[in-house]
């Protein structure tokens, strides 16, 4: 006849998860924002045949912006861009910023829309401003056999 209370005391909880630190740090209009747009034939085409590093059959969802960043040396090596695919809306200033890891990258079109130098250090960027709809892939032209390719696509 001793069992009575043993358990008391365990069942409250009452931590509702008021942890949510809703602040965050305003930097929601840069990379990887939500994903899962889906990528039309031939970029699928292109990144898949190129084993694109950070490529998971989506694209990021990026559209309705002005000005979206994609950034150069992502992933553990360095040699990917992230997001790999990301779709936008016309007229939209597309922003690659070099992490500085994985060394030189450059961003060079398939089809000559756009080239920048080879660049290496953090906080290196280049614009293209995508004014056409259409399917724009591109890749690193060091890391090219390395898997270092992506694709704007524009609505
Ligand atoms: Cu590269």
């Amino acid at each position: 006849m001793t069992v009575a209370g043993a358990l008391a005391g365990c069942s409250g909880g009452g931590n509702n998860g008021d942890g949510g630190d809703d602040g965050g740090d305003g930097n929601n209009t840069t990379t990887s924002g939500g994903g899962g747009a889906s990528v039309p034939g031939e970029v699928d085409t292109y990144l898949s045949d190129n084993d694109a590093n950070g490529y998971d059959g989506s694209a990021a969802d990026m559209t309705g912006q002005d000005t979206v960043e994609i950034s150069v040396g992502a992933g553990d090596r360095g040699y990917a861009f992230d997001p790999a695919a990301a779709v936008v809306s016309a007229g939209t200033e597309v922003t690659w910023v070099w992490t500085g890891n994985g060394g030189q990258h450059n961003v060079v079109s398939t089809d000559d829309a756009f080239e920048s130098e080879r660049q290496s250090s953090a906080g290196a960027t280049f614009a293209h401003t995508f004014e056409e709809a259409g399917n724009y892939t591109y890749y690193c032209v060091p890391h090219e056999a390395l898997g270092m390719h992506g694709a704007v696509i524009v609505e």
